[in-house]
Formats: C-alpha cells, sequence, structure tokens
C-alpha cells in the first residue's frame, strides 16, 4: 500500500496508477486469500510434527494439567470463536430472514431443506455400503477391545419431546446458555430396596435382596436367581443445563427476522440495527481469523500430546476407523463435489480452497459451531456467495446438516452388530438408515447429542448400547473428520441453493449491495462499506 502511495506522489499518470492499482489490490487479495490457507496448512503439520516430536522425544506422559497448558492459545482461539456465535446466529438469521420475502425464503429454505435431506440419506447409504462391504467387525475379539467410558441409558421419546421443547424456549434470554434436557436417573431407592445385587448367607441359604421388574422388593432364593435377574430401575427427570439452546435461538430468529421483512417502513430501523449488528460482528469474525494459524497450532499439538497409547487403539479398532474414513473420503471427495457441480456448475477444487481455512479450523476444533463464523466468512468473501443466502442458510445447516455424523453412525450400529455376530436384515438396514437420518438432523437440539442419539439408534434396532463404549476410544479423532465433513457439506449446499435461486434472488433489492434500492423514501445510513479499506 505504501508502495503506491508514493507513486501517486511522484505524478504517475492517472491511466498506469488506475492499472497499478488494479494489479495491486489482485495481488493483495490473492495473497490475502491464500496466505491464510498456506499460514494454516503450515501450522497444522507443524502441530502434528512438533506434537509427535515432543511426545516421543520427551519420553514422558503429559498430566491433563501439561496438556491444558500447552494447549492453552488453543482454548482462547477456541472460545474466541465461541465467544461470536451467540450474536453472531441469532442477528445473520434475523438480517437474512428480514431481506428475504415470504416467496424467496420458502423457495430457498425448500431447496436447502431438500439438498440436507438427499445428502444426508445419500451418506448414510453410502456408510451402510462401505461397512458391509470392508466388514470390520467380523472376526473382531470383542473382550479384547479396551474399553472407555460409560453408556448411558436413553429414552428415545423423552430425547424426541426435548427436541420440541427446546424449540420453544419458555426464556428467551435464558436459551442462549441452557437447554431443557430429561435424563434417565435411577428410580429412588426406598428402604428395604436395592438396586444392585445383594448377598445375605445365612446359615446353608443365599438370600437376595432384589428389585424385580416392576420394582417390588423380593426376597428371592438362590434358585429363582438363575432364572430372574435383577433389573434396574429408571425414571426420567427433566430440568435445564449448561448449554446454549441452538435451536430455540434458530427458530427464535426466523420467525423474528422474518416479520421484521414484512413490517414495511416500521421494521426498517430494526432491520438495519441487525443489518449493521452482523457487519460489526462479521469484521470481529475477520480479527479472529488472523489468530487461526496459531490457535489451530496448539490445539492440534495439545491433543496429540493427550493422546495415549494410540497404536494399541488403531490395532484393535483400526480397521474400523478406516471404515468411517473411507466412506467419509468418498462422500467429501466424490459425492459432494459431483452435487456441486452437476446442480451449480461450479468448479469443486476452486471451492475446495475458499472454503479450506473453514475446514482446517473444523478439523481442529472438532464443532461445526465454533467453525460457523468462518465458513461465513470465507463463502462471502472468498467464493461470493450472496449474503442473504449465506446468512441463511449457513446457521441453519450447521444445526441440521450433518452428513458426516449420519455416516459415522450408521457405520458405528452396523459395526456393533458385526462386532456381536449378529445380522442385519433389511428391515433393520432400513431403520437403520432413517434413525442415523433423523438422528442427525435433532443431534444439535438434544444435549449431550454424540452419546445420546448414537443410543438411539442402537436401540432402534435393538443392539447393545454397552457396546458403544467399545468405539468411544478413538471418538475424538472420527469425530474431527466427521465435523469437516459436515462444514464441507454446509457450505456446498450455500453455494447450490445460491446458483439455483438467483432469479428469486435477483428480484429482491439487495440491502448489503445498494443502499437506495431498498430504502422506502426513508434515509438509511450506509451499511455498504465492507469492501473498504479500513477492513482488516
Ligand atoms: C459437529 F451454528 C450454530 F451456531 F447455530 C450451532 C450452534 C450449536 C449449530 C449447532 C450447535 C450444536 O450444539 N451442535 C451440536 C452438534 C451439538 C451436539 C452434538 C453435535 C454433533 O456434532 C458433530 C458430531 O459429533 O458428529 C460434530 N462434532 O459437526 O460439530
Amino acid at each position: 500500500m505504501a508502495d503506491y502511495d508514493d507513486l501517486q506522489y511522484q505524478g504517475i499518470s492517472s491511466d498506469n496508477s488506475k492499472r497499478s492499482t488494479r494489479i495491486l489490490s489482485g495481488v493483495k487479495k490473492f495473497c490475502k486469500a491464500n496466505l491464510l490457507v498456506i499460514l494454516l496448512l503450515t501450522s497444522l503439520k507443524l502441530g502434528i510434527i512438533i506434537g509427535f516430536a515432543v511426545k516421543f522425544g520427551s519420553n514422558r506422559d503429559f498430566s491433563k494439567k501439561d496438556v491444558e497448558y500447552i494447549s492453552f492459545p488453543g482454548t482462547l482461539f477456541l472460545n474466541a470463536l465461541k465467544m461470536v456465535i451467540v450474536p453472531l446466529i441469532t442477528t445473520s438469521l434475523i438480517s437474512g430472514m428480514a431481506s428475504l420475502d415470504k416467496n424467496a425464503y420458502g423457495k430457498l429454505g425448500g431447496k436447502a431443506v431438500l439438498y440436507y435431506m438427499t445428502t444426508t440419506f445419500i451418506a448414510v447409504i453410502l456408510g451402510i455400503i462401505v461397512v458391509t462391504s470392508i466388514q470390520p467387525g467380523r472376526g473382531a475379539d470383542k473382550d479384547a477391545i479396551q474399553r472407555e467410558g460409560s453408556s448411558q441409558q436413553v429414552n428415545t421419546a423423552d430425547a424426541f419431546l426435548d427436541l420440541l421443547r427446546n424449540m420453544v424456549p419458555p426464556n428467551i434470554v435464558a436459551a442462549c446458555f441452557e437447554s431443557y434436557k430429561t435424563r434417565q436417573v435411577p428410580d429412588e431407592i426406598e428402604p428395604g430396596m436395592v438396586t444392585e445385587l445383594m448377598s445375605n448367607i445365612t446359615g446353608a441359604t443365599v438370600t437376595m435382596v432384589m428389585t424385580t421388574e416392576d420394582g417390588i422388593t423380593s426376597l428371592v432364593n438362590e434358585s429363582v436367581m438363575t432364572t430372574k435377574m435383577p433389573m434396574m430401575r429408571y425414571k426420567s427427570e427433566g430440568g435445564f443445563e449448561d448449554k446454549t439452546n441452538v435451536l430455540g435461538l434458530v427458530v427464535f430468529s426466523c420467525f423474528f427476522g422474518a416479520i421484521i421483512g414484512r413490517m414495511g417502513r416500521q421494521g426498517e430501523p430494526l432491520k438495519i440495527f441487525f443489518d449493521t449488528f452482523m457487519e460489526a460482528i462479521m469484521r470481529l469474525v475477520s480479527l479472529i481469523i488472523w489468530t487461526s494459524p496459531v490457535g489451530i497450532f496448539f490445539l492440534i499439538m495439545g491433543k496429540i500430546l493427550e493422546m495415549d497409547d494410540w497404536q494399541k487403539t488403531f490395532q484393535q479398532i483400526g480397521l474400523y476407523s478406516a471404515t468411517v474414513m473411507t466412506g467419509l473420503a468418498i462422500h467429501a471427495f466424490i459425492v459432494l463435489p459431483l452435487i456441486l457441480f452437476i446442480f451449480a456448475r461450479k468448479n469443486p477444487v476452486r471451492y475446495l480452497f475458499g472454503v479450506a481455512p473453514a475446514l482446517m479450523t473444523a478439523f481442529a476444533t472438532a464443532s461445526s459451531s465454533a467453525t460457523l463464523p468462518i465458513t461465513l466468512q470465507c463463502l462471502e468473501e472468498n467464493l461470493n456467495i450472496d449474503r442473504r443466502v449465506t446468512r441463511f442458510v449457513l446457521p441453519i445447516g450447521a444445526t441440521v446438516n450433518m452428513d458426516g455424523t449420519a455416516l459415522y453412525e450408521a457405520v458405528a450400529a452396523i459395526f456393533i452388530a458385526q462386532v456381536n455376530g449378529l445380522n442385519m436384515d433389511a428391515k433393520d438396514i432400513v431403520t437403520i438408515s432413517i434413525t442415523a437420518t433423523l438422528a442427525s438432523i435433532g443431534a444439535a437440539g438434544v444435549p449431550q447429542a454424540g452419546l445420546v442419539t448414537m443410543v438411539i439408534v442402537l436401540n432402534a434396532v435393538g443392539l447393545p448400547i454397552d457396546d458403544i463404549t467399545l468405539i468411544i476410544v478413538i471418538d475424538w479423532f472420527l469425530d474431527r473428520c466427521r465435523t469437516t465433513i459436515n462444514v464441507w457439506g454446509d457450505s456446498i449446499g450455500a453455494g447450490i441453493v445460491y446458483e439455483r435461486s438467483k432469479d428469486e434472488l435477483q428480484r429482491l433489492p439487495d440491502p448489503f449491495e445498494d443502499n437506495d434500492k431498498f430504502s422506502i423514501g426513508y434515509q438509511t445510513p450506509n451499511i455498504n462499506n465492507t469492501h473498504d479499506d479500513t477492513t482488516l
């Protein structure tokens, strides 16, 4: 920039200076877009290399505290991303919905939903094909695989009702930090009642005090014991827990935005307020993005130091991980690019480059919601997707469209069946496809979704839920892989909806492009200065 100013002062002819401005700004733009990708790739690589070097070079185990200190800059980066999520999703949806008319958001929404449903379903089918061809669970010795964590009781009907309850939060301010969850708790133990088997040896007879299926305490002798096992009784208990209720915020913001959009002149001040709010948040995001190379380096390195006995884990369930990764790779490199090319006529490689920062952040954070600010920025700035589309489609996509998760759940369920030597018939396969699709759509609405949705899929086909503990060991890694695919799927969805809705968008005034067109005899402040040099 300084060189250019010098040239101007030296009185170079205006033609030349115009050309050099263009070239300079082109070079500047290219470097800006690519520099970040280069920096991110380098930090990802360095994070892995240095992580392994330190882990094996120092020959010591890193405690939780060590890892906490080492990945501290990464935690700050993650916090910075999470910090903007609530204002970002609410203002982006309100401003996006308010800038579309009833006809347009109906059509855009319809296309987005169609895309989400088809791609998620394709992902599940792909997962089923891959896991039944590779058969990672056949011949695996279930008892030899180390287990980690514990499974939990889930009532499918309660989980579904929680989802609906979360969509209509009783307090919109509280929805920013708490969601409703019904949990299964052991039933109250009354005097004389025990939840676990207890033996009481009196003389030669063994008497056991136990809870029977209907919860009645009874004294049973040894012979009955062999035929009737004691049962743990659970009851549902609902309450609020600390977790942002995204679904509630999304539903509220969509309605609120649509209403503002239909209020005409009366709604203008609010509309301008939310547009400007969103604009300011996006500038904050551009700041945060430049810290991502450092953040990602520390997040990845911390994760590598934290890993314990990864060789053993890979030996035991390596084939299972390979199966999940094969499925995800086919979906990411073949299915989705093909869909992008057929329905949007866009070059998938260029597209991949444009959203690369978002994909790497998704891998490093294992959270598509924390990545959302970067996904928005990449699509708007690098790929020039219309803001009315990104702001409306992406937050919804991040909440309900999870191709990677759906594929993963289908593979995991069939893997567990294979490990137990159980055969899945056509009915079971159909049940798994449907529940895995629905579970991935509802995941964001259910607290502690990862485990809960997996239990729902397993319950639906009667597979042992305790066997979830077999695959938890490697979940931290597969979560990163599937999150990357989730973000890639959301990005491609936004591109397709944009290309397929150009007609509807053209009919509408674009508040982000030209203020005059949309102001109805009302002077609006200029909010259209996103491309000036003050932007970071
Ligand atoms: C994966 F975009 C937002 F901001 F609207 C948004 C905010 C929060 C969207 C979603 C959420 C959210 O809470 N999502 C959520 C997702 C919650 C629990 C589990 C999951 C599933 O996560 C994926 C997985 O485990 O497979 C994956 N980690 O895409 O983030």
